[in-house]
């Protein structure tokens, strides 16, 4: 056993002194602070001691054998997570220790009604299945192989014994097809982590072999309580029009962009009550881009990352938040305006469905009669793009082969086609609610609070001219 004491123990134990040394003696403890110590949660330690920083050394060092706490239970201990198109992954305790079962395997996945393929996932679902768990307890993950290949699970930002990595050949052996391997550490740490191949990750992720892994902290302080705590995990996908395999080989030209493994207007939307406190947690294990994820209506703040929490003072407010590939990112806001609210990556062709991207550049052309003239060589010929590329209800109707989504979107509330499509879902707030899981449907605005014509009176008395260059009529502008 090592005698070897993290500085966060030494810190915990100093701020255990300062409390005159009830915690430790409360827990019954020797006083040698070995290895089996108590599991000591973060909440109870000191981020600085004595003006000195506490990152000299790293959190991750502490012995690997301290004693857990008791199992953490849902509605006891911890809030369970919202997982929109999701589930958190069942568990049992046997003797102490909080025992999952992840299988991984084949999936016949509904990215949305018009698109399926082949991917692989956990426990058959692709990329919506999430781990839950709380700090301090003792987990046991046993992992079945029911792919044809060889895999294995990496545990993203979570200290562990080196050999529970998961890192295939470097850390352990591959989990072969057919074969099952157990992972077992106790939790040292709370926030939101992930999980992921880490075996030929290009294909294993790539076909969707990822996930989120939620711990929740022990005994957490009041600000820890949201009424509603999302966990969204971001992925990218190249899927050719008409075919049903995701294509892992692409490196830059992706054309399906997914919420736990869905694309608007599959997405499932939030669902908030008004004043409701909301965490979102998000996660991007895609192959290549970060997504600047942008709420409408509110702004966040940004309070964890996969390393820590970010204390009060550190919080940056935004409305955008930047997740990068490999990056947990944790928000937190009060869903104090009522409405239909966006929340969307703001990289304009991350919210487009399945659209190529080799079409000359159109825009501002008069195409005439190009399309009569062109369809004796090219039958299938239609110029697209002149106008941009909203096409409306037509994008759910165009001639494309089986089994695509192209520039699909969804019809709104006002019979007007949202041109949106990818990573984009709707936070939806309401003064009531029949059921948080219930799709409340298409906010009803209040009289005078929605963007329409204006009428004559207005235009006359505002001294605006709408048939006139320059927009305003001879009056002067009132200021
Ligand atoms: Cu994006």
């Amino acid at each position: 056993m090592s005698k070897k004491i993290s500085r966060r123990q030494i810190l915990g134990i100093g701020a255990a002194a300062i409390a005159g040394g009830a915690l430790w003696a409360k827990e019954g403890q020797a006083k040698t602070h070995s290895g089996s110590a108590p599991y000591q949660s973060a909440a109870a330690q000191p981020k600085s001691q004595g003006g000195r920083s506490y990152w000299e050394t790293t959190y991750s060092g502490g012995p690997v054998n301290v004693k857990p706490l008791p199992p953490g239970l849902p509605a006891k201990d911890y809030k369970p997570v919202v997982v929109p198109n999701g589930v958190a992954l069942p568990f049992k305790i046997v003797d102490g220790v909080k025992i999952f079962h992840l299988i991984a395997e084949e999936v016949e996945h509904a990215f949305d009604s018009g698109l399926r393929a082949k991917c692989w996932g956990y426990n058959g679902r692709v990329n919506s299945t999430v781990i839950e768990a709380v700090e301090g307890e003792r987990i046991r993950i046993y992992v079945t192989n029911r792919l044809p290949v060889a895999t294995s699970v990496h545990w993203h930002g979570l200290y562990l014994p080196n050999g529970m990595d998961g890192v295939g050949g470097l850390t352990q052996p591959y989990i072969k097809a057919g074969e099952t391997v157990k992972y077992e550490w106790t939790l040292r740490q709370h926030g939101t982590f992930m999980f992921h191949s880490h075996h030929d990750e290009m294909t294993q992720m790539g076909m969707g072999l990822i996930g989120m892994f939620v711990v929740h902290p022990r005994s957490p302080s009041s600000d820890y309580h949201v009424d509603r705590d999302f966990s969204l995990m971001i992925s990218e996908w190249s899927i050719e029009a008409g075919t049903s395999r995701p294509n892992t080989l692409e490196m830059n030209d992706f054309n399906v962009l997914t919420i736990n493994g869905k694309a608007f207007p599959s997405t499932a939307p939030l669902v908030c009550k008004t004043g409701d406190k909301v965490r979102i947690r998000l996660g991007n294990l895609g192959a290549t881009d970060h997504h600047p994820m942008h709420i409408h209506g509110h702004h966040f703040r940004i309070t964890a990352t996969d390393g820590e929490d970010i204390p009060l003072s550190a919080q940056w407010p935004e409305t955008t938040v930047l997740v990068a590939v490999g990056q947990t990112r944790t928000v937190e806001f009060i869903a104090d305006a009522p409405g239909d609210w966006a929340f969307h990556c703001h990289m304009t062709h991350h919210v487009m469905n399945q659209m190529g991207h080799e079409f000359p550049n159109m825009v501002g052309m008069k195409p005439g009669d190009l399309d009569e003239k062109l369809r004796p060589l090219l039958p299938a010929y239609m110029t697209m793009g002149h106008t941009g590329m909203d096409m409306g209800k037509m994008a759910e109707v165009m001639p494309y082969p089986r089994n695509t989504i192209s520039m699909k979107g969804a019809t709104g509330p006002f019979g007007d086609y949202i041109s949106m499509g990818g990573l984009f879902t709707i936070v939806k707030v309401r003064d009531r609610l029949k059921s948080y899981d219930q799709d409340p449907g298409w906010y009803e605005h209040p009289p005078g609070t929605v963007a329409l014509k204006p009428n004559d009176a207005d235009l006359s008395r505002d001294g605006i001219a709408v048939n006139e260059r320059g927009g305003h009529s001879g009056k002067s502008m009132k200021h």
